[in-house]
């Protein structure tokens, strides 16, 4: 067993923009009061179990580059535990307030499933302890109904109750789980939760197969008490060519569809947006006027490539305009900012971890102290107040209070010879605007 993984690294401290020190915070000063609390209670981030330490460096074209010591050929459950110290050893020295996890991300998968169920078990207890000698929480645990070959056509919406069955069970397990190590929140991502061709597949049938398992879902939270939230993360396409979970509004109304809507809120992720066509804020947006946001993966993605690259945030000024939307709005309630974010496969020293998830963290504390200005000063939410004011005034309340037929509508611009008169958007104007705020 490695002593520590991470020996010659110190924990990362905020040392202010000035500083030449690679390894330390310009920005992010967790103790710093912005909008009422901390920088750290306001950003609620956390590092990803998956990417950050199961995931091996490997791609479709390469095998793993990282080489991690828990990376190696060895007894499975030696290698766990010591995954497990690394882990923790990390998510310490950034000074990382949550963290989040698959089950197959922390323990192996056995012959059977009491087998992953008791593999499982052992490392959580594990856990536990590192949670409590850390401080460390969870902000969310989830299960991974999309590795193992069973699940080649889904989970819930897989053609064989049998694999209904087994993901209702692997859910058990991780929401129980979750709940006994105090998690915040419990997600569940679409996975394969989709189909490739109609030729084969009854999307009908998968649809309310989903909306089943959902309400069995949050049948089981009730029943343990579980007060977090439930979040759906909304993705287009990836694995599968039609995701079901495509994004906010398509989310929201299949909620509504099987009456679920007062029971799960969306964890957004910001390259998902951008594949189903959005801007992050646009997403962010649609969930907050809808009431059903939740939580944040705040990975970026690229703008030149179609896939989920998982990439950290690095771009304070594009932060800037969705945290504006996010914490006009209020913020976060048990909800985060997840890093389910990876390196680039040459980044293969352990300081390549501190340095991905330090500029995520800078660039998220620069987006939070730029739409802090722009809320404090309050002329955008002018511009918008100023732009809608008609609404407010006599023959705006009449058409939405329901006192206006079309008919009389009509008549009032025909005895008024009524002409609108068109009034500029000024967005290059706003734009200009935000800049002056980063
Ligand atoms: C995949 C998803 C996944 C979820 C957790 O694209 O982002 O990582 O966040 O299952
Ligand atoms: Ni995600
Ligand atoms: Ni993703």
């Amino acid at each position: 067993m490695t002593q520590s993984y991470f020996g010659s690294i110190a924990p990362i401290k905020y040392e202010g923009p000035q500083s030449e020190n690679p390894l330390a915070f310009r920005y992010y000063d967790k103790n710093r009061m912005v909008l009422g609390k901390t920088m750290e209670a306001q950003l609620r981030a956390a590092v990803c179990y998956w990417h950050s330490f199961a995931w091996e460096g490997s791609d479709v074209f390469g095998q793993g580059t990282f080489q991690r010591p828990w990376h190696k050929a060895g007894d499975p459950m030696q290698l766990a535990q010591e995954k497990l110290v690394a882990a923790f050893e990390f998510f310490e020295k950034l000074g990382a307030p949550y963290f989040t996890f698959h089950d197959r991300d922390v323990a192996p998968e056995g012959a059977t499933l009491k087998e992953s169920h008791n593999n499982l078990d052992r490392i959580l207890e594990g856990m536990q302890g590192q949670m409590q000698r850390t401080g460390v929480k969870l902000l969310w645990g989830t299960a991974n109904l999309f590795s193992n070959r069973r699940y080649l056509a889904g989970a819930a919406t897989n053609p064989d109750p049998e694999v209904f069955a087994y993901a209702a069970a692997q859910v058990v397990k991780v929401l129980d789980a979750t709940h006994r190590l105090g998690g915040a929140n419990y997600v569940l991502w679409g996975g394969r939760e989709g189909y490739e061709t109609l030729l084969n597949t009854d999307m009908k049938r998968e649809m309310d197969q989903l909306g089943r398992f959902l309400s069995l879902v949050v049948e089981h939270k009730h029943k343990i008490g579980f007060k977090g939230l439930l979040l759906i993360e909304p993705k287009p396409k990836e694995p599968t060519k039609h995701q079901y979970d495509f994004d906010t509004a398509t989310v929201y109304a299949f909620l509504q569809k099987y009456k679920l809507e007062n029971e799960f809120k969306v964890n957004i992720e910001a390259n998902h947006a951008i594949l189903a066509g959005h801007t992050f804020q646009h997403e962010v947006a649609y969930a907050i006027n809808n009431g059903i946001f939740g939580s944040l993966d705040i990975n970026r993605g690229d703008y030149l490539l179609g896939w989920d690259t998982d990439q950290f945030p690095n771009d304070p000024s594009e932060m800037a305009l969705v945290l504006y939307t996010l914490y006009r709005a209020g913020g976060f309630t048990t909800g985060g900012m997840n890093f389910d974010a990876k390196l680039r496969r040459p980044s293969i020293d352990p300081e390549d971890m501190f340095h991905a998830h330090i500029g995520g963290l800078d660039s998220l504390a620069r987006g939070l102290l730029t739409a802090e200005k722009m809320i404090n000063d309050g002329k955008l939410e002018d511009v918008i107040r100023q732009r809608y004011a008609g609404w407010e005034r006599e023959l705006g309340q009449k058409i939405l209070g329901g006192k206006a037929s079309l008919a009389e509508l009509s008549k009032l611009v025909l005895d008024q010879d009524l002409e609108p008169r068109p009034k500029s958007g000024r967005q290059e104007a706003l734009e200009n605007l935000v800049n002056r705020y980063i």
